[in-house]
């Protein structure tokens, strides 16, 4: 078991390198690790980094769909778009909490949000530019979120995990009302609908497949995360998982998957697939993306939006601890 190691620079007391020990043994079995328990501050720094980025994309990811909301085709589309917006805010506050575990404020990981410090998955700063997007997000987007967060459940950091258990079964929903939405415009719809579809297919694949991360060749993070059971698979494997599964849904759906190269390879027992652009990529992550700046400026408004909910909930919370703190003091 290789981990990061003591800093070079600061002595490492006998204590700590036998806690560090346990530590490195309960990962190796494959145990999990609680709030209370002792770790190595470069793991908990690893994971409130990566906890934070998952519940910002949660959040930031409310924005594209929520966009539709008011223009739903029917009362029924409608009612399921809303819980599943509500959902994704409902992730972002379990997320949080279990990011709080690990000894950081959620004011503090918001205001690194609003500060565009704080990175959030590339996909939320695309547009949606017509109804099937909804269903294109439902469909690829909570599907790659799917395949990436299920080995998710099994983190070696506990409250991670149980967060991820109860979001992937609100997440398979997700995937599933996309899915439907789409095959009853492929089905039922008119040729402009189906096209419609296709169009949304077309914009969405390539920056799906970027939900999984750079290379495993180019990943930071990825080795470390691994060896800490953090992560459980590569972002290389996920990716490859998730293009597997969806070239038979694109099938059923009658859409095509806008790449050339992609193709059943009998050797690898696998598909291959065209080269990701990774400039793209980088852009986005850079700010650089479609509706960054959108997505930000909403984020930081909702904020400044809410301060008075804020403060009254505060002054709430000190006029109930009044009456409690003066029954103490006068009982002494
Ligand atoms: N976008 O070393 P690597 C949802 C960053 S939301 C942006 O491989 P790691 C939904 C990475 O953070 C679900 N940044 O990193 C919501 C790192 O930067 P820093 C979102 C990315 O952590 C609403 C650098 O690139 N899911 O389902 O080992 C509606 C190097 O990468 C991205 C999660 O957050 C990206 N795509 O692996 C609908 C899952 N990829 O921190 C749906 C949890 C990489 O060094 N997160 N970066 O500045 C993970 O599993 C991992 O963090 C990742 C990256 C696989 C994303």
């Amino acid at each position: 078991m290789q981990t990061a190691g003591p800093d070079p620079i600061s002595p490492v007391s006998e204590a700590e390198q036998e806690l560090l020990r346990r530590f490195d043994a309960r990962i190796d079995e494959g145990g999990f690790i609680e709030a209370k328990d002792w770790m190595p501050e470069h793991y908990r720094k690893t994971l409130v980094r990566q906890i934070s980025q998952h519940a910002h994309s949660e959040i930031v990811g409310m924005l594209p769909e929520g966009n539709w909301i008011t223009r739903a085709p029917t009362l029924k589309r409608k009612a399921i778009l809303l819980a599943k917006v509500q959902d994704e805010g409902g992730h972002g506050l379990y997320l949080y909490a279990a990011a709080e575990t690990l000894g950081i404020s959620r004011d503090e990981l918001l205001d690194a949000l609003h500060r565009g410090q704080a990175k959030y998955s590339s996909i939320f700063n695309y547009p949606t530019l017509s109804w099937a997007d909804v269903g294109v997000i439902g469909w690829l987007v909570d599907g790659a979120a799917i395949m990436n967060q299920v080995p998710l459940c099994r983190c070696s950091y506990a409250p991670y995990a149980r967060a991820m258990v109860r979001i992937c079964r609100e997440e398979s929903f997700h995937q599933r009302q996309g899915f439907e939405s789409l095959l009853t415009m492929m089905r039922d719809g008119t040729q402009a609908q189906r096209d419609m579809v296709q169009h949304a297919v077309d914009r969405w694949w390539w920056p799906s497949l970027m939900m999984f991360g750079p290379p495993d060749s180019d990943s930071t993070h990825g080795a470390q995360s691994m060896r800490w059971g953090i992560k459980r698979m590569s972002n290389d494997e996920l990716r490859q998982k998730f293009v597997d599964a969806t070239v038979e849904q694109a099938r059923v759906l009658g859409v095509t998957l806008p790449d050339a190269e992609l193709a059943w390879n009998a050797e690898r027992g696998h598909h291959d697939f065209g080269a990701i652009d990774w400039d793209e990529f980088r852009r986005v992550l850079g700010g650089d993306g479609p509706c960054n700046h959108e997505r930000l400026a909403a984020r930081v408004r909702a904020w400044e939006d809410g301060a008075w909910v804020r403060e009254a909930a505060q002054a709430h919370a000190a006029r109930h601890a009044e009456p409690a703190r003066s029954a103490t003091e006068s009982a002494r």
